[in-house]
């Protein structure tokens, strides 16, 4: 066994080199080391380990991928200090210890000038409302005072973040241009201003991540602001040869879309959400998003180009052994209140939840209490058959335990599926249930 005194210096060595790299990255303006080093790892570790981390750590991965390259830096620093022929003992373990905090320290300055752009960012655009030339109406569906309910518009800040950029991609909209190229009798290059001064419209729907479990939050009801894709392919007279439409990021990461899905399926080029500019982290200055396709099917975040094509090209989450798409969203009910394990007194309770089935609607939501018959719930108003819907069923508990089920039934015919399943490779299935203690 080595000793800590053996190990120390190999690791502070390692740290205040990394921290090192970090400030050099930081003030030139390049990627962080440790997040190349992290890209690498989520790239390329295999799909079931991806799965394992997403389903353990929820949506803390990124932190935590990047403290395991930190944790590995060091540790085979440590360890190629200790087995290397030059045993001097050298500095004191204070002194080693000093190093590691001002390595730990400069890490930690260099990240925090990074995130201090896209927070920068946010605060000029973000802020920014974006109007459509005719807004809908404010959203309301007689919710309101339901115990428990979740909002009817998930807030911007608490809307789920998915992407594999270690770090949303900063974009310098004063030079970003969208282009609209490939099999193409027009092609067409443009900017923020131009695409602002368009035609904008809203729509409200509900974007799902295809790793959403049964119960989660990796989903999001909201207001979105852009204009349709239609509007920018007429434009540019797709070919004959075209089929299908790649979506690419400025970080390169693309999903492809069939142009005969994009025929009879809203599909949009969006620029807000909430009323206001997107957010960095949620693809500042423009994405794409078809409703009623999970997130990984549905368009690109940091969008910078549309390429018509005949074939669609191999996709980043293809490549990571997913299915070729398009994923249509499974129908789904889940439970808010009352919270799963509570204790609470006999007698009446109401129980509320959302229930998704984009693009077509939801078309009713039942309830089971401890394995019984499915009873229909009560639907709020439906803000369009893309959004979320908020339903809620009034019971009578007795004293015991108990285990609450939903199912949600779209207005297209399909039933939620009761069996489980995780998530890969086609979105998770089964009931959410709610256990309960009542006294
Ligand atoms: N450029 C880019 N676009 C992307 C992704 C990504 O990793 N990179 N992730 C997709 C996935 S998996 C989902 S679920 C949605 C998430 O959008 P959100 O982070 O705004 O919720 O974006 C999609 N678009
Ligand atoms: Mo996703």
């Amino acid at each position: 066994m080595y000793s800590l005194r053996a190990l120390l210096p190999g690791a502070a060595a390692a740290g205040a080199a990394l921290a090192v790299a970090e400030a050099a990255a930081a003030l030139t303006g390049r990627r962080s080391t440790v997040d190349l080093a992290a890209q690498l790892v989520v790239d390329r570790v295999p799909r079931s380990a991806v799965e394992i981390g997403v389903r353990l750590l929820r949506s803390a991965d990124k932190p935590a991928i990047r403290a395991s390259v930190v944790g590995a830096v060091l540790a085979s620093g440590a360890l190629a200090g200790a087995t290397g022929r030059s045993r001097r003992r050298g500095p004191t373990a204070a002194a080693l210890a000093g190093a590691g905090a001002v390595a730990g320290a400069g890490i930690a300055a260099a990240w925090r000038r990074q995130t201090s752009r896209r927070e920068h960012q946010d605060a000029v655009f973000a802020s920014r409302p974006l109007s459509a030339a005719r807004p809908l109406p404010p959203a309301r569906d007689g919710a309101e005072h339901w115990p428990g309910a979740s909002p009817l518009l998930t807030p911007v800040q608490d809307f789920y973040v998915t992407d594999v950029a270690m770090r949303s991609p900063v974009v310098d909209v004063h030079r970003w241009r969208l282009t609209v190229c490939g099999e193409v009798r027009r092609p067409l290059s443009v900017g923020y201003a131009d695409l602002l001064d368009d035609e904008l419209v809203e729509f409200d729907a509900a974007m799902v991540c295809i790793h959403n479990r049964l119960g989660w939050d990796r989903l999001g009801n909201q207001r979105w602001t852009g204009l349709p894709l239609s509007r920018l392919l007429e434009r540019v007279e797709p070919t004959p040869a075209a089929g299908t439409l790649v979506t690419r990021s400025v970080d390169g990461w693309e999903c492809s879309l069939p142009l005969r899905l994009l025929a009879d399926h809203d599909a949009y080029l969006v620029l807000g959400m909430g009323g206001r500019a997107l957010t960095a982290s949620h693809g500042f200055p423009a994405r794409v998003f078809v409703p009623g396709l999970y997130g990984q099917y549905a368009g690109a975040k940091w969008l910078t180009e549309l390429r018509l094509q005949a074939t669609p090209n191999r996709d980043y989450w293809q490549g990571r052994g997913w299915p070729h798409g398009p994923v249509p969203v499974r129908p789904m009910a889940r439970i808010d209140a009352p919270a799963h394990r509570g204790r609470r007194a006999a007698g009446p309770v109401t129980v509320t939840g959302v229930a998704w089935a984009p693009a077509g609607g939801v078309g009713s939501v039942e309830v089971s209490l401890d394995g019984g018959p499915w009873t229909g719930a009560e639907l709020a108003g439906e803000l369009a058959p893309a959004a979320w819907r908020r339903w809620r069923a009034d019971l009578v508990l007795d004293a015991g335990t108990h285990e609450l089920r939903a199912r949600c039934l779209g207005r297209d015919g399909r039933v939620q599926d009761g069996v489980p399943r995780d998530p890969f490779p086609s979105g998770a299935s089964g009931y959410h249930r709610v256990r309960l203690r009542v006294a």
